[in-house]
């Protein structure tokens, strides 16, 4: 039988098949290969006679692998900020941005709270994401605003939650759920809470498709993205990369640089740019600050 892990605790995976979850070991023969099952994983398993649990036989070649949280074969991102109550960091919206872009994902900008502020289409960050072409949802999810337009994309997606501490992403996750599955609320009182928060990763099925919340991140490490790797991870970098005069141009300080022409016609955003040559330098430099 084929399935998904849904859920790994204690040694043990749930394996969604059909509309039945099996509880699952994982063979003897994984543990050689150093091949550790983990959520968003493909499988085939099969029951252990006379009994109702099964034992994971295969795991299917991953398409990708999230570190934090560790989920496999994810195919979508909801990049959600909040527009205030946290402000907006830029800095750190790119690097989820671009964690994403280097796995491939189809992104979703959510900015939520929208009942906080007057005018979302004035704040910078949300004219940066606009420029760089990204589709964007205001949300309220408190309210259950924009949580519909959501609805709609988890058909037959893994769809991660993303992004800082406090910015509603559990809220929203919990509204498509219709129901309080993840724990919500302000820092202090989850702090107050905090042994029931769970950590471990699940996929949770909704409209067809898996959703899985994240706990929020005030740093992300790209450091595994190389030097070379960065400009594919800005989208909207891809049209004019071909045009560069020098083959293998950082689109830093060369000349005839079809980037930084874009850039001064002003059909590139000179934050996402400037984010672009911060990450570049860190590197070059060999540190990065996370
Ligand atoms: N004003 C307003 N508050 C909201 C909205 N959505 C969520 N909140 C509140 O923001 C706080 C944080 O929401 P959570 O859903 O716990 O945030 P989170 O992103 O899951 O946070 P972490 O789990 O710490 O990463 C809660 O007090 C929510 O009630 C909204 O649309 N408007
Ligand atoms: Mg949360
Ligand atoms: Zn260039």
């Amino acid at each position: 039988m084929q399935g998904t892990i849904i859920k790994g605790i204690g040694g043990f995976y749930y394996v969604k098949v059909n509309d039945n979850v099996i509880e699952c070991k994982a063979r003897g023969k994984f543990r050689h290969n150093e091949l550790t099952p983990m959520v968003g994983d493909k499988v085939d398993i099969s029951f252990i006679s006379d009994t109702n649990k099964g034992s994971i036989d295969n795991i299917y070649e991953r398409h990708n692998m999230l570190i934090r949280p560790a989920v496999a074969n994810v195919t979508q991102a909801l990049v959600v900020f909040s527009l205030t109550n946290p402000d907006i960091s830029e800095n750190l919206l790119n690097k989820f941005l671009m964690l994403c872009e280097h796995n491939n994902l189809k992104i979703v900008v959510c900015f939520n709270k929208s009942d906080l502020i007057k005018e979302p289409n004035k704040i910078d960050a949300v004219k940066m994401i606009k420029d760089a072409g990204y589709e964007i949802l205001f949300l309220k999810a408190k309210e259950g605003i924009g949580i519909d337009k959501i609805r709609e994309r988890l058909k037959k997606n893994v769809t991660v939650l993303c992004g800082p501490s406090g910015v509603g992403k559990s809220t929203i996750l919990n509204r498509l759920a219709r129901k309080n599955i993840m724990v919500t609320g302000d820092i202090s009182e989850k702090l107050k809470r905090g042994k029931h928060t769970t950590r471990h990763s699940e996929l949770i099925e909704i409209e067809g498709g898996f959703l899985v919340d994240t706990p929020g991140f005030s740093s992300l490490n790209t450091d595994f993205i190389s030097k070379n790797e960065i400009q594919f991870c800005i989208p909207e970098f891809l049209e004019y990369i071909n045009g560069c005069k020098f083959t293998g141009c950082m689109h830093y300080k060369e000349p005839a640089c079809m980037i930084k022409n874009a850039l001064n016609e002003g059909k590139i955003n000179k934050k996402r740019y400037d984010f672009y040559i911060k990450i570049l330098e860190e590197k070059i430099r060999g540190r990065s600050n996370k």
